[in-house]
């Protein structure tokens, strides 16, 4: 049996879900947290979800769960899977590349320590990823913070898990992932250059993050998709043009679904399979037209959450991500 799956739910029923045992995971979307919340298995990301009524990502597990918070760390678990997330507070730090570092630090070792060594997936949220700071974009000071732990922590460019980074409007740098005992399967996609591959143009450390991964946990075979941009190799496509930039960001999935299929024996043929769906929207006013594209490939088939976010560049438009959990 899997371990976990991922779902959307109506956020009308956090409080019930909170009381279930079972829950592992469970993801808000608001801009401005109305409290945090004691129950170490919940995290609030600061963006604004599109459309109503509002939805919960929620991530069940096959057996009750153990969670707690060790240092800045609050986690759950069961016997297979590990959850966790570390929000920073930057004014606490010189900067962005500090706080990374910070949150990073706490979450590497901790995994491993917990017997989950293996990171999967990790969404980033970061705060004005656009501003500068240093005279430096901020999601490039973000992507230094980051670089040094993998390094001092001797990560393998093989073992870098799949990731999301999108800026938000306010809030905490928050870092949540999910780990397990054996390692994934990386994925890296043929259309685009290795994010930590990109050349220096796109800041001095490079993004480390894979395309996808996928799991096999014990047969039943999971794929995670990395934030999902308009890049062909390594360069921004379709300047100023959202719906092009979403067609070549599904494309790329398209690309990656295709290859876990045919390579990696993940039971996935299309994006309507997929278990559940983001999409970052850098300008709210294109909510509608991308919701009807999306709508019109992939029909009413794969749950999909709008999120008003921004993109670690500048040029980019939207970006899709996509989680399959079978
Ligand atoms: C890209 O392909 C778009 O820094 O963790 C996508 C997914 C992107 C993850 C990250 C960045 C990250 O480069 C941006």
């Amino acid at each position: 049996m899997q371990p976990f799956s991922a779902h959307f739910t109506s956020a009308k029923h956090e409080q019930e879900l909170l009381g279930d045992q079972q829950v592992l995971a469970l993801i808000a979307f608001e801009e401005v947290e109305a409290e945090p919340s004691a129950d170490p298995r919940r995290a609030t990301v600061a963006l604004h979800q599109l459309g109503s009524p509002p939805k919960l990502e929620v991530w069940r597990s096959e057996t009750a769960v153990e969670s707690g918070v060790r240092g800045l760390v609050s986690f759950s678990r069961n016997d297979r899977v590990l959850f966790g997330h570390v929000a920073v507070d930057e004014r606490e730090f010189p900067g962005l590349e500090a706080a990374s570092q910070h949150a990073y630090e706490a979450i590497l070792p901790f995994a491993a320590e917990m017997g989950f060594p293996y990171y999967l997936r990790i969404w980033n949220y970061i705060p004005d990823i656009n501003g500068e700071e240093h005279g430096m974009e901020r999601y490039r000071s973000f992507c230094i913070g980051r670089h040094q732990v993998f390094e001092r922590f001797a990560m393998p460019e093989q073992r870098m898990p799949a990731a999301s980074g999108i800026g938000t409007r306010s809030g905490k740098l928050l870092v949540y992932f999910l780990a397990a005992r054996d390692a994934g399967i990386q994925l890296e996609n043929p259309r685009q250059v290795s994010a930590f591959r990109y050349p220096p143009q796109y800041g001095p450390r490079s993004p480390s993050f894979s395309r996808a991964v996928v799991k096999d946990w014990n047969g039943s075979k999971h794929l995670y998709i990395s934030g999902t941009a308009s890049i062909v190799g390594h360069e921004s496509q379709h300047r100023e043009r959202v719906l092009p930039q979403l067609e070549e960001s599904l494309h790329n999935m398209r690309t990656l679904i295709h290859n876990a299929q045919a390579n990696h024996g993940v039971k996935i043929r299309t994006l309507a399979e997929l278990s559940q769906i983001k999409v970052y929207v850098r300008d709210a006013r294109d909510e509608g037209k991308i919701r009807d594209h999306l709508y019109a490939q992939v029909g009413e088939a794969a749950p999909v959450i709008y999120l008003s976010g921004d993109l670690c560049r500048g040029d980019l438009l939207v970006e899709v991500e996509g989680l399959y959990t079978g």
